[in-house]
């Protein structure tokens, strides 16, 4: 099982803030903005490289939800960034696939 999958089967606790059939959305343990929050699809992907094209209704489900997310937690109307990691120059450290939602601050750019 990897780390996210443990989380959404309530192995590991988290301050979850969304759920469905699908995806779960967590708060990340080290937030990098006021709101950080990952969505993740609950069948495991490793990361967005890997992606098939079966896995294409649930990738769409998940950027849909990253922004009812966001209108939930109410960044919606000051903005919010949506971040992937993918492999080691891209900074991915869990090989799960999930979206970043950072919001309550202006992000820069670029990115580091
Ligand atoms: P990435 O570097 O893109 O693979 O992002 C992984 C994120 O996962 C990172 O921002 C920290 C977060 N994270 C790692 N372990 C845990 C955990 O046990 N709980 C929660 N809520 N977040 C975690």
């Amino acid at each position: 099982m990897t780390l996210f999958e443990k989380i959404a089967s309530r192995q590991i606790p988290a301050d979850i803030v969304y759920e469905d059939d699908l995806v779960i959305a967590f708060r990340d343990v080290g937030p990098q903005a006021p709101t950080h929050v990952l969505v993740v699809p609950k069948r495991a992907i490793p990361r967005i490289g890997e992606a098939a094209p079966s896995d294409h209704a649930v990738l769409g489900h998940l950027l849909i939800k990253a922004a009812e997310v966001a209108r939930k937690l109410g960044i919606d109307q000051t903005g919010y960034r949506l971040v992937i990691n993918n492999g080691p120059d891209g900074g991915e450290s869990v090989p799960h696939l999930h979206v970043h939602l950072l919001g309550g601050r202006r992000m820069d750019w670029p990115p580091g």
